[in-house]
C-alpha cells in the first residue's frame, strides 16, 4: 500500500515536472536560429537538467535509507536549474542578452543546496555539527553576493569580481583544511573519502570555470556576453549533473540494497 502511494506520488510529482517545462516552453515567441550556438548551448543543457533529475529522483529508490536525502537534493538542484533554464534560454534566444537575474536567483537556491550536500553525505556516515553547514553557506552568499552586484552593474565588474573571489576562497578553506575536510577525513568509510574528495575537486576545478566565465565576459574590456554565457553553461552541466552523479554513485557503492 505504502510502496503503491509513492510510487503514485513520484509519477505525479514528474508529469507535473514535465508540465511546467512544455507550458514555458509553449510561451517562446522567437525560434532558436542555426547559427546561434550559444541558444544551442541554452537548450542542451535545459534538457540535461531534466533528464538528469527524473533519473536522480527515480534512483533515489534504489540506495540505502540513509542516502536518500543526499540523492533527493541532487535531483532539486537540476529540477530548479532546469526550470531556471527555461526562462534564461528564452530571455537569449528572444532578445540576445545576458538572463543575469533568473542566473543568479538559481545559484542563490542551487549553491546553498549543492553545500548541504557535503553536509549530508557526511551526516549519512557520521554525527557531524551544523556549523560546517553555516559556515560554508555565509562564504557562498558573500560570493554570489559579490558577483550579482558585479555584473548588473551595481558596483564595479572588478569590484564584484573580488568580493566574489574572496567568498569562493573562503569555502575552498572550510572544505580543504576546516571541519568538514577534517570530519570526512576522520570517518575511515572509503565511499564516503572518495565522494567527499570527488566533490571538493568539483568546488575547486569545477567551479573555477564560473570566474572564468565572468573574466572573459566583462574584463577583457567591453562585455562579451556570448562568452559569459557559453562558459556560465558548460560551468552549469559539470556542476550540477556530474556533481549529482558523485552523490548517486558514492550512494549506490555505499547501499547493500540496488
Ligand atoms: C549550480 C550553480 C553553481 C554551482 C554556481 C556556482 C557559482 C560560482 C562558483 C560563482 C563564482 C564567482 C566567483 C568565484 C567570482 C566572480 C563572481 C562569480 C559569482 C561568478
Amino acid at each position: 500500500m505504502r510502496e503503491f502511494f509513492m510510487k503514485t506520488l513520484k509519477t505525479l510529482a514528474l508529469a507535473l515536472f514535465a508540465l511546467i517545462g512544455v507550458s514555458t516552453a509553449a510561451n517562446a515567441t522567437t525560434y532558436l536560429a542555426v547559427d546561434d550556438f550559444v541558444g544551442i548551448s541554452f537548450w542542451l543543457i535545459s534538457m540535461g537538467m531534466l533528464a538528469a533529475t527524473a533519473f536522480f529522483f527515480m534512483e533515489q529508490a534504489n540506495v540505502g535509507s540513509q542516502w536518500r536525502k543526499s540523492v533527493n537534493v541532487a535531483g532539486l538542484v537540476t529540477g530548479i536549474a532546469f526550470i531556471h533554464y527555461m526562462y534564461m534560454r528564452g530571455v537569449w534566444v528572444d532578445t540576445g542578452e545576458t538572463p543575469t537575474v533568473y542566473r543568479y536567483i538559481d545559484w542563490l537556491i542551487t549553491v546553498p543546496l549543492q553545500l548541504v550536500e557535503f553536509y549530508l553525505i557526511l551526516a549519512a556516515i557520521r554525527k557531524v555539527p551544523t556549523t560546517i553547514f553555516w559556515r560554508i553557506l555565509i562564504g557562498s552568499l558573500v560570493m554570489l553576493v559579490g558577483g550579482y552586484l558585479g555584473e548588473a552593474g551595481f558596483i564595479n565588474a572588478m569590484l564584484g569580481f573580488i568580493i566574489g573571489i574572496a567568498g569562493w576562497i573562503y569555502i575552498l578553506y572550510e572544505i580543504f583544511s576546516g571541519e568538514a575536510g577534517k570530519a570526512a577525513a576522520k570517518s575511515g568509510n572509503k565511499s564516503l573519502v572518495t565522494a567527499f574528495s570527488t566533490m571538493r575537486m568539483i568546488v575547486t576545478v569545477g567551479w573555477a570555470i564560473y570566474p572564468l566565465g565572468y573574466v572573459f565576459g566583462y574584463l577583457t574590456g567591453g562585455i562579451d556576453s556570448a562568452s559569459l554565457n557559453v562558459i556560465y553553461n558548460l560551468a552549469d552541466f559539470v556542476n550540477k549533473i556530474a556533481f549529482g552523479l558523485v552523490i548517486w554513485s558514492c550512494a549506490v557503492a555505499n547501499s547493500s540494497k540496488r
